[in-house]
Parts: C-alpha cells; structure tokens; sequence
C-alpha cells in the first residue's frame, strides 16, 4: 500500500491510500499509552475519515511492533483522570476521554480494523474491542490491567468483552489481569486471525480489499445491526437514523418535502402500501 500522510498531529499519524486510512498511535516510547492530546487527535482523524467519501475502511494501528496501544499514559494520571498540557492550564483537571473515542469508533459508519503486534492492554486492550474486527501478529498480547494499576472499565470494556469471550472469561480477564497470546486470544474470539508479524499489515489491507468491493451501504447497515442491541436506545437511534437516510433518498419520503416546498397538499396516494 502507498500511504499519503494527511494532516498535521503530534501524537498520530493520519494516511490514506486506495479508500483506507490507516490511524497509528505514534507513542512507542511509552508502548503507544494515550494522554488527552493523543485522543483528541485521534477523535479529528476519526471524524476525517468518516466525512470523507473516498474512505471505506479505517484501519487503527499502534507505531512500531511492541504495542498497539497500552492505555492510558500513567505518568500524567492524576488523582481525578488523566491530565494534558492544556489541562495543566486549567487547574489540572482530569479527562476520562478515551470513553469518547470508544463512542466514536461504534458510531463511524464505516469499519474499522484493529490492526495489532505487541501488547494491546488496559485502555489499549478495549480500544481494540470496539473496533469492528481486529487482526493480530503473531507477538500480539491481550490483557486487562485494571485491578492492578487501580482502574476498571465497566461499559464496553467489560459488557461487550463479555458480548465476545463470554461471561466467565471476561471476568477472569478482569479479575485476574492475566495476559492472553495471540493463539489465546483466537482460540476466544477476542480476534479474527492471527499472522506472522511481517505479513500483519498485506493482511489487514487485503481484509480492508476485500470490504471496500462489497456495498458500502450494506456495510454500514450492518454495523448499525450489530451495535444496536448491545448500544441500547443509542443503538437503535443509529440504525433508526440510517433508515431515515434510506427513506429519504425514496420518492415517497421526497413528496413530502416536495408538497412542502411547492405549499400543496402531499399526494401519498400514489405510493404502494406495501404487503
Ligand atoms: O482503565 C482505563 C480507563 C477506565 C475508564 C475510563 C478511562 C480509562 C482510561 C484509561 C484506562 C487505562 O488504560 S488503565 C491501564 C493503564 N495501562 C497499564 O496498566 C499498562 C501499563 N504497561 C504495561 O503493563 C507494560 O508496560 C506493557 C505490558 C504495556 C509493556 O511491557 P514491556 O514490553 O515489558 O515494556 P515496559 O518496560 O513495561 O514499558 C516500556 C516503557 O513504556 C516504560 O517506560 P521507561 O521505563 O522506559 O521509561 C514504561 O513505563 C512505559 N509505559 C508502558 N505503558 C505505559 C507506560 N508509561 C505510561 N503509561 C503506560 N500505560
């Protein structure tokens, strides 16, 4: 693939190539673990990739082959969350932002691939949960450390990890802080392939090839689907609203902005009611 870097980030990179845009946490120094910054980064890469129509897939990547990503960055955790450069200036108040970009990952209607080598733990560990598939390297480890470094994530971290291993593995997960291997984590479901690290990324393009041939609205109807139940009215709301964008892109839905516009009294009549 023939990456263009797009935009100006400090902690991310952005780039684009063949309908794909590859979003990489370029933290390696501290396993790619995120501060204020590096979400908000990651929210406007997010939201580029959605509003541009040439984009199918969104692959999110960690820099580097030691880590996808390895949650939230503990050396600027303060006593209330975790505090940036402009925080600092704002009387240190701290953000739990990352919960945000989960959101926003289930919300793009587009998928997103988790792309991972090395360590996926902590925060790390559910922001590869909420992407819509995820796959590994062969050096891939999975895990939840919560409990240990006094932390937990009760939403999606743990409620749609349960949705994925079940029950009683997610709370071993959790309750345990064990690392999983690769192998581990395909024999549970936690990942859809396992590869040898060099050939990681020919992989999650040619899964990425293989989605952007299909209807990108068929796609993004699917996602809807699978979010809805476990996204509660949130869930509904958006495959409700991506019924509403279908409907009005029909004839029927456009006479009635038509009648409107044109002060006349809507002709319904002339569409079928439908068995
Ligand atoms: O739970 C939440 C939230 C819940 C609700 C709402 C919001 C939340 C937001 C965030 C989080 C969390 O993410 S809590 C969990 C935080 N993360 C961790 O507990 C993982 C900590 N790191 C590790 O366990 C290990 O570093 C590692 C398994 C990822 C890698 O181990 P390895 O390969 O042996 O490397 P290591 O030497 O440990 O790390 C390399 C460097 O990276 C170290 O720095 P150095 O000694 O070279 O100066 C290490 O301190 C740094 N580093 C790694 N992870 C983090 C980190 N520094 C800051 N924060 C990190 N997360």
């Amino acid at each position: 693939c023939d990456w263009r870097s797009v935009g100006d980030y400090r902690d991310i990179r952005y780039e684009v190539a063949e309908g794909i845009a590859k979003i990489t946490i370029n933290r390696p120094e501290v396993r790619n673990a995120f501060r204020p910054q590096t979400l908000f980064e990651l929210s406007d890469a997010f939201n580029r990739a959605r509003d541009d129509d040439e984009i199918g897939v969104i692959v999110l990547t960690g820099q580097g082959d030691l880590a996808f990503c390895s949650g939230g960055d503990q050396r600027i955790r303060g006593d209330d969350g975790y505090i940036g450069d402009d925080d600092v200036a704002n009387r240190g108040i701290g953000r739990l932002n990352v919960l945000d970009l989960q959101v926003q990952i289930r919300r793009t209607p587009k998928p997103v691939i988790a792309m991972v080598a090395g360590y996926a733990v902590g925060g790390g560990h559910v922001l590869h949960i909420v992407c819509d598939l995820t796959i590994a390297a062969d050096n891939a480890r999975f895990g939840q450390t919560g409990p240990k470094v006094g932390s937990f994530d009760g939403g999606y971290g743990s409620g749609l990890l349960a949705r994925i291993v079940g029950q009683k593995k997610s709370r071993e997960i959790w309750y345990l802080c064990k690392q999983y291997d690769a192998a581990e984590a395909e024999e549970m479901g936690l990942v859809n392939t396992v590869v040898p690290l060099a050939q990681l990324e020919r992989e999650t393009v040619s899964w990425a090839r293989q989605m952007l041939q299909h209807s990108p609205l068929a796609l993004r109807m699917l996602k809807a689907s699978h979010n809805a139940v476990d996204d509660g009215l949130a869930g509904v709301q958006q495959l409700a609203g991506d019924s509403t964008m279908l409907f009005y892109m029909t004839e029927e839905a456009q006479e009635g902005r038509n009648a409107y516009r044109e002060k006349r009294t809507p002709d319904f009549g002339q569409f079928p009611k439908r068995p």
